[in-house]
């Protein structure tokens, strides 16, 4: 079998590449290990910045998206037993759609496979990459038969996320992995309950940060800090909703709504960057080649980015035989990547320097939040990063 272009991946990074392929009449395949019924329901994002939803809709893959999503304006940060509300908006005239990942993945595979007639293989096994530098190859095993299947292409496109092959199949030494550990971890939690505040809320307290962020009217996600590794079992549901109680509480905010706790799994806090993002005939695209702690909500709405530019750049190569797009790929995405790399270490340290046991840390972290709310300009360029609409991209 031949393809143009193989995809590695159904995350939102790969269903978007496959549908600007498919509208722009390339041929192409995705492969995905999970089932469509699982990918449909992974929750994990639910912020999405102004000008991922504008190449959405660009691309006519937001229509669902711009009828169901909440738009936020403001959020929230708690510290010091006192609430300080933050509106962005009102400082960059941008705002945060909240949507969450398994809709907008719902929506990528119904528009890709159910509209636009793209060929996607779910449950494949076993997916290996063969011949990058010179005449490309993937094969799977097929879980049905049973049997290995071989798709020649002259592109591949590695969307396969933090834990995929397509990393992995680089050779040693041909790229450079930068990595940096934050030395912590976060519960992440979804909570069967309406969300307890209008905004996302930041509680930077002595026991470690919190988070909350509404996902619908009628499911809340929180985070907690904890040490890595811990075990989520530890969590009894008394002691998360004390603790979220205790680091979000603040003077004259309402009580948190508590409910069921129907995710509790830790991720430990670490990035990466592939450099450059392209190895021979491979694009890396989304956490495949980058990962952001989720501590400024970034990765999906990077995963966007990347995935526009490369599902332009195969199209402009397979239509116009223009390969700017393919040339420039890596340099382009790296530039947002390094740009929200950098916003999200910020983040960190302001996050989880109070409850570092380092008072030096602590005293830092807090002048920073504090600076949010003395100075303008502080206050601004904050907001632009924590919308990415910085103008220099
Ligand atoms: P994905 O979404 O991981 O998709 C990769 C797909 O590849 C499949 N796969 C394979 N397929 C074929 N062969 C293989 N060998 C394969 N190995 C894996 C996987 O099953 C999967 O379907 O990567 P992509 O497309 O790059 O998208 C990245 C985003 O999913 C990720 O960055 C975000 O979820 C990160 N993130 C957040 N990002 C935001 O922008 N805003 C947020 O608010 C936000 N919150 C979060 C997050 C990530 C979280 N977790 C669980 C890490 C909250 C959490 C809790």
């Amino acid at each position: 079998e031949r393809r143009t272009v193989v995809v590695v991946g159904a995350g939102p990074a790969g269903l978007t590449v496959g549908n600007i392929l498919r509208a722009a009449d390339v041929d192409c395949v995705v492969l995905e290990t999970e089932s469509r019924r699982f990918i449909e329901t992974r929750p994990r994002a639910g912020v999405i910045e102004e000008w991922a939803v504008r190449g959405l809709r660009q691309r006519g893959l937001a229509d669902s998206l711009t009828a169901r999503a909440q738009v936020h304006s403001a959020c929230e940060f708690r510290f010091g037993g006192e609430r300080f509300r933050f509106d962005y908006s009102e400082l960059t005239d941008h705002h945060h759609y909240v949507y969450p990942q398994p809709l907008l993945v719902t929506d990528l595979v119904r528009e890709y496979a159910d509209v636009r007639g793209g060929d996607i293989r779910f449950g494949v096994r076993d997916v290996t990459l063969h011949d990058l530098e010179s005449d490309p190859a993937v094969s799977y095993l097929d879980p049905t038969t049973g049997e290995r299947h071989v798709l020649h292409c002259e592109f591949v496109a590695g969307c396969d996320g933090a834990r995929g092959v397509t990393r992995d199949a680089i050779p040693d030494g041909r790229v450079r992995i930068a990595r940096q550990d934050h030395g912590i971890a976060w519960l992440a939690l979804l909570a069967e309950a309406p969300p307890s505040s209008d905004c996302v809320l930041f509680g930077v307290h002595p026991n470690g940060f919190a988070g909350h962020m509404a996902r619908s009217p009628e499911v809340t996600r929180y985070y907690l800090q904890c040490p890595p590794g811990d075990d989520p079992e530890s969590w009894s549901h008394d002691r998360v909703w004390g603790e979220l109680r205790e680091r979000l509480g603040a003077a004259g905010a309402p009580p948190l709504t508590e409910g069921r706790l129907t995710e509790k799994r830790v991720l430990d806090m670490h990035d990466y960057v592939v450099e450059p993002m392209v190895f021979g005939r491979l694009f890396l695209a989304g956490d495949a080649g980058h990962l952001t702690a989720p501590i400024a909500a970034k990765g999906m709405n990077l995963a966007l980015h990347d995935a526009f530019l490369l599902g332009d750049a195969l199209a402009a190569h397979a239509t116009k035989g223009d390969d700017t797009g393919l040339e420039g790929y890596s340099h382009a995405c790296l530039r947002r990547v390094w740009d929200y790399q950098e916003f999200s270490h910020f983040l960190s340290g302001i996050y989880h320097g109070t409850a570092s046991g380092d008072p030096f840390l602590a005293g830092t972290s807090l002048a920073r939040l504090r600076r949010l709310f003395t100075s303008r300009a502080a206050a601004t360029a904050f907001a632009e990063q924590y919308l990415g609409a910085a103008a220099a991209f």
